[in-house]
């Protein structure tokens, strides 16, 4: 009774999340004391250096315009946390390396840098602020995108080039979504889309699709022996398409409003698992049996461990795995 953490929480008016509840202990900082302390910094268009923890006199943060610098402290701060909860609570894991400790996020690094990235050496993701210092890329499929980089790193350890750089970005997209359900977020539904509040394109359209890879123009839809030489956020397309496909099946469906029509290599019919089987099945492989080698096919088998391990042999589940690899060429 005499001691305990303060746990605080105020309100966050973001940008693509609505209104949340954030971490904002002690009165007032970004920092999440309910999760390892997860910290969210103001680097003011710095590129290096942790910046400054954002700090307020009352316990609301941002205004929903990305004018307002607190906006996209808020969706990251959001985005780290709601990633923390869907890893503790549906993967059954305690942090990025399941020691309970937090990383941290950076927000306005650069000026209107259009990325966002995970880093190693500083155990921490940073976001630009996008075109015209408008488009923060603080999304909270892009935050579970990039909180995921961290999780890939301190399991598989996914080299970032060929066929492992593919698997590693298609984690991220993977999980990154998979959040972006489990947030139930009125205002960010979600979606097989990667980037589609972000509008990093200048025309509306995502940055990438996971029902049928190549509508961005550039990802494999299939596996075949040259996907290795193409850019990792390409050659992601056939592991994105086998997630979209395992959970959800082949064929033109509608999700929380969105159209997809996922087709298949071999013509196969496939009937989805649904997201949660599927999530879980992605992350057991990659906590237990993906290295840093690990190609398509060694995606296969570990994935295919993983649905005995978790449903049993033979099971449904295992059957549809093996189905949906032959449905983007992996055999
Ligand atoms: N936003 C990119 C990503 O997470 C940054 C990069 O290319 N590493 O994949
Ligand atoms: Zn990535
Ligand atoms: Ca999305």
């Amino acid at each position: 009774l005499y001691s305990y953490e303060a746990v605080a929480t105020g309100t966050g008016h973001t940008q693509y999340s609505g209104q949340v509840t954030l971490g904002t202990a002690p009165s007032y900082t970004l920092t999440d004391t309910a999760r390892g302390g997860h910290k969210t910094y103001d680097l003011k268009g710095a590129t290096s250096g942790t910046g400054t923890l954002f700090t307020n006199t009352t316990d609301i943060w941002g205004n929903g315009l990305a004018t307002h610098r607190e906006t996209a402290a808020a969706d990251a701060h959001y985005g780290a946390a709601v990633t923390w909860d869907f890893y503790k609570n549906e993967l059954g894991r305690n942090g990025i390396r399941g020691d309970g400790a937090a990383a941290y996020s950076r927000v306005h690094y650069g000026n209107a840098y259009v990325n966002a990235f995970w880093s190693d050496s500083c155990f921490c993701m940073t976001y630009g602020d996008g075109a015209g210092n408008a488009r923060p890329l603080t999304s909270l499929d892009v935050a579970g995108h990039e909180m995921t980089h961290g999780l890939t790193s301190a399991t598989a350890g996914l080299r970032y080039s060929k066929e492992s750089g593919g698997l590693n970005e298609a984690t991220s997209d993977i999980l990154g979504t998979s959040v972006e359900f489990y947030a139930a977020n009125a205002a960010d539904t979600g979606d097989y889309l990667i980037g589609e509040k972000i509008d990093i394109r200048g025309n509306g359209t995502p940055l990438r699709y996971m029902d049928k890879p190549s509508r961005d123009g550039s990802s494999a839809d299939y596996w075949s022996s040259s996907l290795g030489r193409l850019d990792v956020h390409h050659s992601s397309g056939p592991a994105n398409h086998f997630f979209f496909l395992l959970a959800e099946g082949s064929g033109a469906r509608t999700v929380n409003g969105v159209s997809y029509n996922s087709p298949t290599y071999d013509n196969s019919t496939l009937t989805g698992i649904g997201r949660e089987k599927a999530y879980k099945i992605w992350y057991k492989a990659l906590s237990t049996y993906m290295t840093s080698s690990t190609t398509y096919a060694g995606a296969r088998t570990a994935t295919l461990s993983a649905a005995t391990d978790l449903y049993g042999a033979g099971s449904a589940e295992y059957n549809a795995v093996a189905a949906a690899w032959a449905a983007v060429n992996v055999k």
